[in-house]
């Protein structure tokens, strides 16, 4: 074991830009910590697969013939060949139909019950069987139109090939792009190896991934298994799913970056898995958007996350985080060099023992901006401030001096969701979360998780609600 976590050192050190040892010790008390004074956590190995550089998980390195993503917007505009959300009306120039369109006319298709693995397939009519064998068939650009059913596949997005799930069985123009839980449309990738979707080198901003049902498989041999690993630099769309961590001995992760990977994470249900060690999101190397998902660490046993932050500087808005229910929760952990901008976020942590709104891990984490959201439930504390006085910040006014983070507009009331599994607002809801948010529009953002207009004032949370 010792040999291994020092090559996991070494990874680590070669593929982030933080570079050098941490400065902080484990000093008994951290938990997080389990390397005894590395930089790395076990859970944070930022290579799955022992020492590979591009994870096993079944799937082979990026297609060499990807095109050099687009890079610059992180939300898709009118013109992208990612379609803009809950459009009723395809966008001018999309090459993929939004959402509410009846039948698509372009693409290929994918039926897990009546299709088959044949080069000539690919039609409505005479669909492909498995995903992987469409992505393996098409030519960029392109949209692959796969029909509810179970998919027992991990698969690797190419650039400029993207996938909408959701498709009725027996119908084509029937598209719910988030039932995930109904037979019907759940269209369910269920990984083979530890790893259910791999996005790597070359693959921008022009890939959406949207309308799935995700679950990582069973560990990698690093012990983790992950829904979704982005890294190297891919900057995928990441929309209208559902993504489960999957069933590592010790870490599993719902979406995992690395590397420079900067996806759009938008309107998901992302969760830990059955893990020890769950975390919803696991952050690392990035300048993600992350807004309108709902983060639920879930129930690991010794420590459970909703967001794991570790040499990054995401902008994280308007999702409602929920730590889980391990012995330790966190709702937002932050390892090292991390300074992501927190703003209209609702946080709770009710870990069973200990549980924090949000958790500075080493002396080179600090949120830079931690602006409107809302903690409650949080068991020990709203914030912890490494090397603070005190450490455990379990007030609003104490937040809101901190010195090394911006802090204001923040709120620690119960936001009443209308029940612990349906995280709405609701009529009986605190109008200081109601419509205690920030305008966001800047950030390209005007809907909420259901899809609904944002209305200023913005509520706090993944769910708009206008008071009647
Ligand atoms: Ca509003």
């Amino acid at each position: 074991m010792r040999a291994r976590h020092g090559l996991m050192v070494c990874l680590f050190t070669l593929l982030s830009a933080c570079g050098g040892e941490s400065a902080h010790d484990d000093g008994g008390t951290d938990a997080n910590i389990r390397d005894g004074g590395d930089a790395v956590p076990d859970g944070g190995d930022t290579v799955p697969d022992g020492g590979d550089t591009v994870p096993d998980g079944g799937d082979t390195v990026p297609d060499g013939g990807d095109t050099v993503p687009d890079g610059g917007d992180t939300v898709p505009d009118g013109g992208d060949t990612v379609p803009d959300g809950g459009d009723t009306v395809p966008d001018g120039g999309d090459a993929v139909p939004d959402g509410g369109d009846d039948t698509p006319a372009e693409g290929l298709f994918v039926h897990a019950g009546t299709g088959q693995d044949l080069p000539e397939n690919g039609t409505m009519d005479l669909p492909f069987k498995s995903i992987a064998y469409a992505i393996e068939q098409s030519t960029a650009p392109n949209i692959i139109h796969v029909a509810a059913g179970t998919y027992e596949e991990s698969i690797e997005l190419r650039n400029r090939v993207s996938l909408l799930g959701g498709y009725h069985a027996q119908n084509w123009s029937d598209r719910d792009n988030r039932a995930w839980d109904d037979p019907d449309h759940r269209t369910a990738i269920l990984a083979t190896s530890g790893i259910g979707i791999v996005v790597g080198t070359g693959v921008g901003e022009d890939t959406l991934l949207d309308g799935f049902y995700v679950e990582g498989g069973i560990e990698t041999h690093d012990h983790h298994s992950h829904g979704m690993y982005i890294y190297d630099g891919a900057s995928p769309v990441i929309r209208n799913n559902k993504i489960h961590g999957g069933h590592g001995d010790t870490y599993s992760s719902g979406i995992s970056t690395f590397s420079d990977a900067a996806p759009a994470i938008l309107r998901n249900v992302v969760l830990g898995g059955d893990a020890p060690y769950s975390y919803a999101l696991r952050l690392g190397e990035t300048t993600s958007l992350v807004a309108n998902n709902l983060l639920l660490g879930q129930s690991g046993t010794e420590e459970s996350y909703g967001v794991l932050v570790n040499n990054a500087s995401p902008v994280i808005v308007n999702n409602t985080i929920d730590g889980g229910s391990a012995t330790t929760a966190y709702g937002l952990f932050l390892f090292v060099v991390a300074a992501p901008e927190i703003r209209n976020n609702i946080v709770f942590a009710d870990g069973t023992t200990q549980g924090y709104g949000i958790y500075e891990a080493t002396m080179t984490a600090d949120a830079a901006e931690v602006h409107n959201n809302n903690f409650f439930a949080c068991t020990t504390a709203l914030y912890h401030d490494w090397g603070g006085t005190p450490t455990d910040i379990t007030d609003i006014a104490g937040l809101e001096a901190l010195t090394d983070t911006n802090a204001s507009g923040n709120k620690a009331v119960d936001p009443l969701f209308i029940s612990p599994t349906d995280r709405h607002l609701q009529e009986s809801s605190p109008t200081a979360v109601t419509e205690g948010g920030l305008d966001q529009t800047t950030l390209g953002i005007d809907d909420d998780m259901d899809g609904h207009p944002r209305t200023p004032p913005w509520s706090m949370g993944a769910y708009e609600y206008d008071p009647q």
